[in-house]
């Protein structure tokens, strides 16, 4: 590769009219281990063309804390893509909408309303413990019967599970669509596909939104679709559309469910390569928690090794490993280069989470980097599974919660072997708009 420096001025990738770069990006490797090899050649940071799009591309934590929180505001944008479009009905959702005063009214909303089920009320953990005793009863084949939420084979959930299946395969992949929205014109099978599961989302959702109108008791909100209502009204004039409604809904819905189970996956396929990583994460527990009790949020301030687990297994298979593509706002810069408005931004999450002058061995799974000399949880700066600024991930300390919840639960029940004779999971991602494990298949035992 021809490497272009000249001064002032970024490295770019090779360049050729209406193809931008996409020549220089043609490879096996995913994205994101291809912007980590890229960057071997033209530094930690460099632009490239997604088509007739700029688009720098962040490979290490200085620049991106820069992008993210320095100047956050600056580059809290986001792209116009074809898929997300028409996921969000014109960017009606928190995730793919671009900046706008609607849109930070519509965030802090969820943030309200997750707060209100969250942290401060013991629902969240009831709900969670709940389903993670269903899970442990599915795993140990234990028969499980639950009123309320759904139970495992209840044939909405299916439904539910394979339109998201087909919606995490056909969005925002950088396909061709998302970079030449003429091409929308042609046939496409993608976007057949994503335009399929998309109206069975619809329908379900636009059902669920009629009932909840219907018996919302006002002061009273159940959950995240009745605090939105409630809190489009009470708020006014706020300009919240039905739309908008559904949308933020939908999307919390779908990024609840995609990241946090993906993050399970990603938890028990490392810990069947670490059998005494298990052990230990066990041992805790037994002496925290014991057998009696299901583990509490309570107990997780006491429980550093299962902390030190989850960390690791977000640094080391970070859900998203491209974060969502920024986008800058006004004309500005990064690292002293000046950027245009209007230039997308790449935050290579996965690049920082395995740079070898920030981790120490970062290919190696060890949770023990996250605790201290006296076995205490510490924060590496370079760990930002969930991005960080205006745009960091409205989910996170729900998810931290789910994920604690449900990992304690499980483990304190359950123990995971690799198959009798059977070989270990692959531990390849397959990129997506969520990096996921392949399909793998392991023995359960119930602990005792
Ligand atoms: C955004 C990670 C769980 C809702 C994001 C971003 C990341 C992320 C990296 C993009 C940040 C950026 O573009 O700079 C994760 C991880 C999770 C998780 C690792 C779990 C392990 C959740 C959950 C929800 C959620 C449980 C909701 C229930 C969102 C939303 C955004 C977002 C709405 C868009 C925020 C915005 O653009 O302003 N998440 N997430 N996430 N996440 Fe999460
Ligand atoms: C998951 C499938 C759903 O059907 C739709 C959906 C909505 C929001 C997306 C989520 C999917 C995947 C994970 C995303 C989330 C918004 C934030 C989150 C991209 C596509 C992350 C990890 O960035």
């Amino acid at each position: 590769l021809e490497l272009r420096r000249s001064p002032g001025r970024l490295p770019c990738l090779p360049r050729l009219p209406l193809l931008g770069s996409l020549l220089s990006l043609r490879s096996e490797l995913p994205p994101h281990l291809l912007f980590t090899q890229l960057a071997c050649t033209y530094g930690k940071l460099y632009a490239l063309y997604l088509g007739p799009h700029l688009a720098l591309v962040v490979n290490d934590y200085a620049h991106a804390r820069e992008v993210l929180l320095g100047k956050g505001r600056e580059f809290a944008g986001r792209p116009y893509m074809v898929t997300t479009e028409l996921l969000t009905r014109g960017g009606k959702d928190i995730a793919f909408a671009d900046y706008s005063p609607l849109w930070r009214g519509q965030r802090k909303l969820v943030h309200s309303a997750f707060s209100l089920f969250g942290e401060g009320s013991s629902k969240l953990q009831t709900i969670v413990l709940e389903a993670a005793d269903c899970l442990v009863a599915e795993l140990l084949s234990l028969g499980a019967q639950r009123d309320g939420n759904y139970s495992a084979g209840d044939p909405e959930l299916r439904e539910v599970m394979d339109y998201n299946d087909g919606i995490v395969q056909t969005i925002a992949r950088g396909a061709l669509v998302d970079i030449y929205p003429w091409l929308r014109i042609f046939p496409n099978k993608d976007l057949e596909k994503l335009k399929a599961c998309v109206k069975v989302r619809d329908s379900l959702l636009t059902t669920k939104l009629e009932e909840h109108k219907e018996s919302l008791t006002p002061g009273d909100p159940r959950d995240l679709l009745d605090a939105l209502l409630e809190g489009r009204s009470s708020d006014g004039e706020n300009g919240l559309s039905d739309d908008h409604v559904l949308m933020t809904a939908a999307e919390a819905f779908g990024a609840g469910v995609e990241t946090t189970s993906t993050t399970i996956l990603w938890a028990v396929a490392f810990l069947l390569h670490h059998p005494e990583v298990q052990e230990r994460v066990q041992a805790e527990l037994d002496e925290c928690v014991g057998a009696e009790r299901a583990p509490l949020l309570s107990d997780r301030t006491q429980m550093p090794v299962l902390d030190s687990v989850m960390c690791e297994v977000m640094r080391i298979r970070p859900v998203s490993p491209l974060l969502i593509p920024h986008v800058a706002m006004q004309d500005t810069s990064i690292g002293g280069h000046s950027v245009a408005k209007g230039t997308r931004v790449l935050v290579n999450m996965w690049a920082i989470h395995h740079d070898p002058q920030q981790w120490d061995q970062p290919e190696s799974f060890r949770p023990e980097r996250f605790l201290d000399n006296s076995g205490q949880r510490v924060n590496p700066p370079s760990f930002l599974p969930f991005g960080a600024g205006p745009r960091v991930c409205v989910g996170e300390s729900l998810a931290r919660m789910e994920l604690f919840l449900f990992l304690s639960r499980v483990l304190q029940r359950c123990r995971f072997t690799a198959p009798h004779g059977g070989s270990l999971p692959d531990l390849q991602g397959r990129y997506g708009v969520v990096l996921q494990p392949p399909k793998y298949t392991l023995t359960i035992k119930a602990r005792t």
